[in-house]
């Protein structure tokens, strides 16, 4: 555990060097914990047995009391890789409170957050160091690393917000963020989308 004093102040090595080694702990997902999250779930179940199940992406989670108030934050490291066409992605969530926003500050790497509310209504924003993104209240957020470095950003949103995983879970998303085979990303729609 940590020292983190969320009533007095502190700060915070993320120590970006060393991959997040530093005093956070990480919390990890491997490939194996979210292979349904990519359209070619076969593809993704072969690489696990085949790759030695994949470090996707982990991230900080300091310990924040989950109260109204206080800011949960941290950073975020997703590798860069990619299931079959489709690029390595968070799982992504809606808040548990809808009505809460998030920001994101990219530090190195590329990629696009993914956002769509229940509404249906889809955006997609290009991240890149030095760029900040604003997730509106409302809107399912997943980031999508579209190099061939890790992207790297710093995250932080009220910390009573909650996840919700299992709307995005059972419906999936709208778009799929895929190679375009020239360098660069394309939005494809999900085929496997559900109107649940
Ligand atoms: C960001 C933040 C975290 C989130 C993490 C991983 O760092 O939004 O709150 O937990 O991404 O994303 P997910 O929870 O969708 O797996
Ligand atoms: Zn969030």
């Amino acid at each position: 555990m940590n020292n983190f004093n969320w009533d007095t102040g502190f700060s915070v090595d993320f120590d970006l060097q060393t991959g997040l080694s530093g005093q956070a702990v990480t919390t990890k997902r491997r490939l194996s914990q979210m292979v349904d999250t990519f359209y070619d779930s076969e593809a993704a179940r072969k690489m696990v047995e085949e790759q030695g199940d994949p470090l996707v992406y982990e991230f900080h989670e300091l310990g924040c009391p989950e109260r109204a108030g206080d800011l949960a934050f941290g950073t975020t490291v997703l590798y860069p890789g990619k299931v079959g066409n489709e690029f390595f992605c968070t799982k992504g969530h809606f808040h548990t409170v809808l009505e809460t926003a998030e920001v994101y500050y990219t530090l190195s790497g590329k990629g696009v957050m993914v956002m769509e509310n229940p509404e249906g209504h889809t955006v997609e924003i290009p991240m890149s160091k030095g760029g900040a993104v604003y997730v509106p209240r409302r809107y399912a957020h997943r980031t999508v690393n579209t190099g061939d470095q890790p992207l790297i950003f710093f995250y932080t949103f009220a910390a009573d917000a909650g996840h919700d995983y299992g709307t995005i879970e059972t419906r999936g998303y709208h778009h799929l963020i895929t190679d375009d085979g020239k360098g660069g990303w394309k939005t494809e729609d999900n085929p496997h989308w559900r109107d649940a």
